[in-house]
């Protein structure tokens, strides 16, 4: 297991579209042990392998609380096979954009087909918090980032920030704008 680094905004690899995993074997199942240990660190809730620029349609995710029994769960090639036409806001992270929050509308309920790491094929139905990281995970597996939902102006504005920040942290791995180092 190796905590690897998670990549920032504006890094360009954030908007790839990942590859589909052809074969589960050993690459696969260590990019699995490094996504859980760098979530856990960071902490998140979910964590997308282009996060930690790794191009493939891999994703962790764990939604349990602070004080009970980790609930695991590992999503290979994940996709959306039916959304609800009931939306609803939520206030959302993302570990690749520090320290911004912002409300993002999206569907209630979704359903989600993905391989475990043993090749079996599941399809899932979520509601709440599940439905919610599923989708804004998935995004991450096709180059799309929370800030994506969001108003042309708010959007600009969240990206010329880190941008900014890029510019002044160059050789930094820290690129987060709060806490940018003026020289
Ligand atoms: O993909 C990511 O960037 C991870 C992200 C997932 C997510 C958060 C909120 C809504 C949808 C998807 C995070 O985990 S941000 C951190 C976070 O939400 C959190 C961290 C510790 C405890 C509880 C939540
Ligand atoms: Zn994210």
């Amino acid at each position: 297991m190796a905590l690897r680094e998670i990549i920032k905004l504006p890094d360009k690899r954030l908007r790839l579209v990942s590859e589909p995993v052809n074969k589960i074997d050993a690459g696969v199942r260590k990019l699995v042990d490094d996504l859980f240990e760098t979530m856990y660190e960071a902490p998140g809730i979910g964590l997308a392998a282009i996060q930690i620029g790794v191009a493939k349609r891999v994703v962790t995710m764990d939604l349990s609380k602070k004080d009970e029994e980790h609930r695991p769960m590992v999503l290979i090639n994940p996709a959306v096979t039916w959304k609800s036409g009931e939306t609803a806001k939520y206030e959302e992270g993302c570990l690749s954009i520090p320290d911004y929050y912002e409300e993002v509308e999206r569907p209630t309920q979704v359903r989600v087909k993905y391989l475990d790491l043993e090749g079996r094929e599941h399809e899932i139905e979520a509601s709440k918090l599940l439905a919610i990281c599923l989708q804004h995970e998935i995004d991450h597996t096709n180059g799309v980032l929370f800030i994506d939902h969001l108003s042309r102006l708010k959007r600009d504005r969240v990206t010329k920030k880190f941008a900014k920040a890029a510019k002044n942290n160059a050789g930094r791995k820290d690129n987060n704008p709060d806490r940018t180092v003026e020289e």
